[in-house]
């Protein structure tokens, strides 16, 4: 399955770890605050996409128009909620198969990136303390454009001296399906197919790539 592969590049939220029910829990904090619900499924919306974008569309969901100056403190605000779960992340969170499959690239020669939305990433890298397992770290800080744009998966596979056409990346969210399609990579979907249609396979944890030949 993973044939000349030389670069595995994982996402962070939804992939490694579950934070996307943080995230969901801050941003309906918010829409509560702002009047109205925010539901699981407006919440697929939001996977893998930037904190700006994910609160335009929150406030797009809601029918609420704000000045920029409310956006940013409504950003800020749901960063505050959304720290305040991850406080608690530990290692033992880490998602089944997560560990092994990470061991057994490594043994196989591949290096290892990660390649995240999110401006919360060496935060929780370091809560659940595999910092290290990374040769290379791209996050929301060192991006300038957001998934579905290919930007943060193209500055992994560079950092990591592979080309793209030899590289996977391992995404939960349709925006990060879509950039790693448009950075001409492979991509495995992990979650349920109806979200992941563009992906070249779909499995529903890291854990089940495991008993597959790498
Ligand atoms: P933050 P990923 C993404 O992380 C999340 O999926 C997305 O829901 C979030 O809005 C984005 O990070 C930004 O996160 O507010 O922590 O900077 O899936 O790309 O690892
Ligand atoms: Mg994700």
């Amino acid at each position: 399955m993973l044939t000349g592969i030389k670069g595995a590049i994982f996402d962070l939220d939804g992939v490694i770890v579950d934070t996307a029910q943080f995230h969901f829990l801050a941003w309906k904090q918010l829409a509560h605050k702002l009047g109205f619900d925010f539901t699981e499924v407006d919440n697929e919306r939001l996977k893998g996409v930037s904190r700006t974008r994910s609160l335009e569309i929150l406030l797009e969901i809601g029918n609420v128009t704000v000045s920029e100056e409310e956006k940013l403190a409504l950003a800020t605000e749901k960063n505050e909620l959304y720290v305040a779960y991850i406080q608690e992340l530990r290692h033992s969170d880490l998602l089944p198969g997560t560990k092994e499959l990470v061991e057994a690239l490594k043994h196989n020669g591949v290096k290892i990136a990660l390649g995240s939305a999110s401006k919360n990433a060496l935060f929780i890298l370091d809560r659940l303390g595999i910092r290290e397992w990374f040769d290379v770290i791209i996050d929301g800080n060192s991006t300038s454009a957001a998934k579905p744009d290919p930007e943060v998966f193209l500055l992994g596979c560079q950092a990591l001296g592979v080309e793209a056409r030899n590289c996977v990346v391992f995404e939960d969210s349709a925006a990060g399906v879509e950039a790693a399609k448009l950075a001409n990579m492979k991509v495995i979907g992990i979650g349920h197919i109806d979200h992941l249609v563009h992906a070249d396979q779909v499995v529903k944890s890291l854990g089940e790539l495991l008993s597959l030949r790498l």
